[in-house]
């Protein structure tokens, strides 16, 4: 498993998500907090919807000092886990900094918690085949994967079926609840038949491979709060498990397919990386 040191890019995109806000533009060479920028203006922006209080959002605060005693960074706070992936992140003037460097945007922007936000990305993937047989890729002459793949309702991007893990869950229970929200439509199914698919997830995500914990790049980071996750395999060798399940877009996903794996599939936040590890780990065509 590997930590992804990158130079954030999505976290920086010139117009916030859902919203007309301009970010701060930051170069590439001022990413970094340990490059001095006097200059540095970040736009402050939280999405009207987190004013209004939301359950999985985190309180308002009148000052940062009083920010810094309602929450504890770093730490197992209650349910929340505030810790980071990356390691101890730096709080300074009582908001939590992001570990990646500069956005160009300060405050929570649409993310609900001050500091790591954490998501689970279930990768479900079976082998391309035609005719029964596998099929392999005319130029790397690789064997080709393919993995489950929703099409996000708020920016049409396509992506792994994550979300994120509601407080005190456990990652492993987040990666089933989630493909059986997005991908499976299990929310709207009668009581025996999501049972039934609630059995099939269950064994094949009885196995998985780490792929990936860490940072996400994604265009909802700011300077005080971030995604990170943790991405697991979940391989249907024969295709006989899950290719079997009638695939149906629920919940935050407005289509779901099966996708060929492959490096020109430009896909939502760090996702495409994701799945480069799992091309790699199991030499199939990238
Ligand atoms: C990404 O956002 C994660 O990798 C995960 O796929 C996703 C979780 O956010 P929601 O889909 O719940 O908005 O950073």
């Amino acid at each position: 498993m590997e930590i992804l040191k990158c130079l954030h890019v999505k976290a920086r995109g010139e117009v916030y998500p859902c919203s007309e806000i301009r970010r701060f533009l930051v170069p590439d060479d001022k990413v970094d907090w340990e490059v001095p920028w006097t200059n540095y203006n970040p736009v402050d922006y939280t999405a009207p919807a987190l004013l209004k209080q939301p359950p999985w959002a985190d309180p308002p605060y009148r000052d940062e000092g009083e920010l810094n005693k309602l929450l504890k960074f770093n730490q197992l706070d209650g349910d929340v886990d505030r810790r980071s992936y990356t390691g101890k992140y730096q709080v300074i003037n009582g908001f939590p900094r992001n570990p990646c460097g500069r956005t160009g945007l300060k405050g929570r922007g649409l993310l609900g918690r001050w500091g790591p936000n954490h998501a689970a990305d279930p990768i479900v993937t079976r082998w391309k085949k035609e005719g029964g047989k596998r099929v392999t890729h005319n130029c790397s002459g690789k064997p080709v994967l393919q993995f489950v793949a929703i099409c996000r309702r708020d920016n049409k991007e396509w992506a792994i079926p994550g979300g994120m893990v509601d407080p005190g869950e456990k990652v492993s229970a987040t990666l089933r609840r989630e493909f059986g929200e997005e991908t499976l439509d299990s929310l709207s199914l009668p009581e025996a038949e999501r049972q039934k698919v609630k059995e099939l997830i269950s064994s094949l995500f009885q196995a998985g491979e780490m792929v990936y914990k860490g940072y996400v790049d994604d265009p909802r980071n700011t300077d005080n709060a971030w995604m990170e996750t943790v991405a697991m395999n979940f391989h249907d060798e024969t295709g006989d498990s899950v290719g079997k399940l009638n695939l149906q877009a629920g919940d935050d996903a407005g289509a779901v397919k099966w996708m060929d794996i492959e490096e020109q599939q430009k896909l939502y936040a760090s996702h495409t990386h994701f799945l480069h590890q799992v091309a790699k780990a199991k030499n199939a065509h990238w």
